[in-house]
C-alpha cells in the first residue's frame, strides 16, 4: 500500500504539488520499462542505419548515449516514435507512438494508483494526456524546446485540456526514471500557484507554448531533484517548468494524468481507460493490447477527419 498520509494530502492541497520519493517499484515499475526502452531503441537505430539515415547503428553505446546520438543525428522530431501519445497534429496512419506493455503497466502501477486514490478517491480514470520525455544534453538538440527532449516552459496542465474538463479534478503525476537534477532539468514549480486562476498561454517569442512572460506570477519556480523511483504529484493549475538538460546525461521522466471515472478528459479524441474501480473492477482496463488498440483506433480515425482542437494552446 502506497497510499498517502493526512499530511501529505494536507501539502499537495495547501502547495499544489507533492513530493513522494521512492515510490515506484524497481523491479514491477522501472526495470520493465527501461528493458522495454532498450529494445525499442536497439530496433529503431538498427532499421534507421539500415535505411542510411544514420552512420552507425551505436550499438556498444549505453542507452543514454545511444539515444543522445540518434538525436543528434536526427532531430528530435524521432523522438516521437519512442513516445505513448500521438501528437496535435498532421496525424497520419502511420504516426509513430509508442504503446508496450511495460508503459501501459507503469500507467496502472498499484503504487502509484493508491497515491492518485488518496488524492481523488478509489474510481480512477487514466487521463489520455500521458508522456514519455527523455531530456538529452542540450549541446545534443538544435531546437531545444521540445516539451519531450528539452526545456518546457512554464504552464500550467489545465490548459492543455478543453474548457469542458476544467471541473474534473486532474491530477498529474510525475515519475522519475532516473534521478532528476538542476543540471539535467528537474521539474520546478510556483508553491501556491494553484490557487490562482488559469492564466493565458500561447505561442511564447522564443519557440514554444506557455505562459506570457508578463503574465507569469512574481514568485520564484522552485526547482525540485528526485531520485529514480521518486513522483511528483501536481495540481492542473500548479504552474511548472523545466530547464535545459546542461549535464552530459539523460532525465528519464513519465507523465500521466488522472481523474475521476465520469468526467469529461477534455481530450474527447484521444482514449483513456479505466485504471482503477471499487464500484466496478471488472471495467478496469488490464490488457495493454487492448490499451494500444484504442489509440491505433485513435489514430485511424483522427487521419480521416479535419484537425481537431485539442485544446486552448495547443499544450501539452
Ligand atoms: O517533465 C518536464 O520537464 C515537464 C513535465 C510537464 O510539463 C508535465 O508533466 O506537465
Amino acid at each position: 500500500m502506497s497510499r498517502l498520509d493526512r499530511a501529505s494530502v494536507r501539502r499537495f492541497e495547501d502547495e499544489g504539488y507533492l513530493v513522494v520519493k521512492d515510490l515506484l517499484d524497481e523491479a514491477g515499475d522501472i526495470r520493465p520499462l527501461v528493458a522495454e526502452y532498450e529494445a525499442l531503441l536497439d530496433q529503431k537505430a538498427t532499421q534507421w542505419f539500415s535505411e542510411g539515415r544514420l552512420a552507425q547503428s551505436y550499438a556498444d553505446l549505453a542507452f543514454a548515449q545511444r539515444l543522445t546520438q540518434v538525436i543528434r543525428e536526427l532531430g528530435d522530431a524521432c523522438f516521437y516514435h519512442f513516445e505513448i501519445s500521438l501528437p496535435f497534429d498532421k496525424i497520419t496512419d502511420d504516426t509513430p507512438i509508442h504503446l508496450g506493455p511495460a508503459a501501459f503497466s507503469l500507467l496502472r502501477s498499484p503504487r502509484v494508483l493508491d497515491a492518485v486514490q488518496s488524492l481523488i478517491g478509489p474510481e480512477i480514470y487514466g487521463h489520455p494526456a500521458h508522456h514519455v520525455r527523455i531530456k538529452v544534453p542540450v549541446e545534443a538538440v538544435k531546437n531545444g524546446i521540445n516539451d519531450l527532449t528539452g526545456t518546457v516552459t512554464g504552464h500550467q496542465d489545465q490548459a492543455g485540456t478543453l474548457p469542458e474538463a476544467d471541473d474534473s479534478k486532474i491530477v498529474t503525476a510525475w515519475m522519475a526514471i532516473n534521478d532528476a537534477t538542476e543540471a539535467n532539468g528537474c521539474l520546478m514549480v510556483i508553491p501556491g500557484s494553484h490557487r490562482g486562476e488559469l492564466l493565458p498561454h500561447g505561442p511564447l517569442p522564443h519557440g514554444g507554448a506557455g505562459i506570457p512572460e508578463e503574465h507569469l506570477p512574481a514568485e520564484e519556480f522552485v526547482a525540485l531533484p528526485i531520485e529514480r523511483g521518486g513522483a511528483i504529484f501536481l495540481n492542473s493549475r500548479t504552474i511548472h517548468r523545466s530547464l535545459p538538460n546542461v549535464s552530459d546525461g539523460i532525465r528519464w521522466s513519465v507523465d500521466a494524468r488522472y481523474m475521476p471515472i465520469g468526467r469529461p478528459t477534455g481530450r474527447p479524441f484521444f482514449p483513456g481507460f479505466v485504471a482503477r474501480s471499487w464500484l466496478r473492477p471488472d471495467n478496469e482496463l488490464h490488457d495493454s493490447q487492448a490499451w494500444a488498440q484504442l489509440w491505433r483506433l485513435a489514430r485511424a480515425k483522427l487521419a480521416r477527419r479535419e484537425k481537431p482542437k485539442f485544446n486552448r494552446a495547443q499544450l501539452a
